[in-house]
């Protein structure tokens, strides 16, 4: 993480002059997102910096125990702050008109995008990007770190909660040697790994599992390119009670059947718009990035996604997107 240290020299200082900052978590925000722009906003309020956390989205299933959410806000003003942080996924950026309204201001502030995903630097940022973290909550706490800031429990726990997230419990390849030194690190601050895995993986709702139970029974494999897929249609989230964020987890069981190299599971989202999440393993060797970049999606090489205009539909035995 050496060379991130150059970035973290330039970002304490600049966040000695710096008194409102906006901070943006991603569409659809995860743990990771939530774990880092939470973490960040406990570092800003003891030095006296009254930061402003904005999600597009609501937060939904697991995240949701974890986070003190009702601290969201779901607008924002760029002419109240002074300062735009991009935590966990760059394309935030353009995807919320945050990049609309930052080129509209008479005085330019400064933006700073932190992230670990693969071609995420932006244009006119202070990038702090390292694509071997973890996760961003990663680069938070090195950050932290980098500046001498004491973590108090709750803020160990909430840079837990994005790792523990981002590595499926510390079960992915992105797992390195240096995230359990930093998660070891967060358990001495008092941190937990049996609340945040009771709220991400053994929590599971009633509604979540009957979902699950849909989407298993409807799934095949394609034997020529070896993908496992499934899909859920809003009447399915409807049906059972279950959220959106109920949805994850889903590809990852899909992604274990052994006669696939990945999973595609696809999800009506709003009215018209699918979402298509993608999984594979490193020992599978394959590149699901790949197939999202064709969609215009994007993501990472084991975890990626993209969206398609369309509705899905039962004809009869077959379901097609229209
Ligand atoms: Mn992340």
């Amino acid at each position: 993480m050496e060379h991130l240290t150059e970035k973290f020299i330039i970002l304490a200082d600049l966040i000695k002059k710096i008194k409102q900052p906006l901070l943006a978590v991603h569409p659809g925000p995860d743990t990771d997102t939530l774990g880092a722009a939470f973490a960040l906003a406990a570092f800003f309020k003891d030095q006296g910096i009254k930061s402003t956390i904005f999600s597009q989205d609501q937060v939904t299933g697991g995240p949701v125990k974890l986070f003190p959410i009702q601290k969201l806000n779901s607008e924002f003003d760029l002419k109240n702050h002074d300062a735009l942080f991009i935590i966990d996924r760059h394309d935030t950026f353009f995807q919320t008109g945050l990049d609309k309204a930052f080129n509209q201001l008479d005085q330019k502030i400064p933006l700073i995008n932190i992230d670990h995903h693969l071609r995420s630097s932006l244009d006119d940022a202070l990038n702090v990007v390292n694509t071997k973290a973890a996760a961003t909550s990663e680069i938070i706490y090195h950050f932290l770190n980098h500046v001498n800031y004491p973590l108090s429990q709750t803020t160990a726990q909430y840079l837990l909660n994005g790792i523990y997230a981002d590595t499926g419990g510390f079960r992915h390849t992105n797992t390195s040697a240096e995230t359990l030194e930093i998660s070891g690190e967060l358990l001495r601050k008092g941190a937990s790994i049996g609340k945040v895995n009771q709220a991400l993986f053994a929590g599971k709702s009633l509604g979540a599992l009957k979902l699950w139970g849909i989407a298993l029974n409807r799934a095949q494999v394609n034997p020529k390119i070896k993908m496992a897929v499934s899909f859920i249609t809003k009447k399915d989230l409807a049906d059972c009670g279950a959220s959106p964020g109920d949805i994850s987890g889903l590809s990852e069981i899909l992604n274990t059947i052994s006669e696939s190299n990945f999973s595609l599971i696809l999800s009506e989202k709003s009215e018209g718009e699918i979402k298509a999440s993608l999984r594979s393993e490193e020992f599978k060797k394959v590149d699901v990035s790949k197939i999202a970049k064709a969609f215009r999606g994007g993501g990472h090489k084991l975890a990626s996604g993209f969206e398609i205009k369309g509705k899905l539909r039962q004809m009869g035995n077959q379901w097609v997107i229209e």
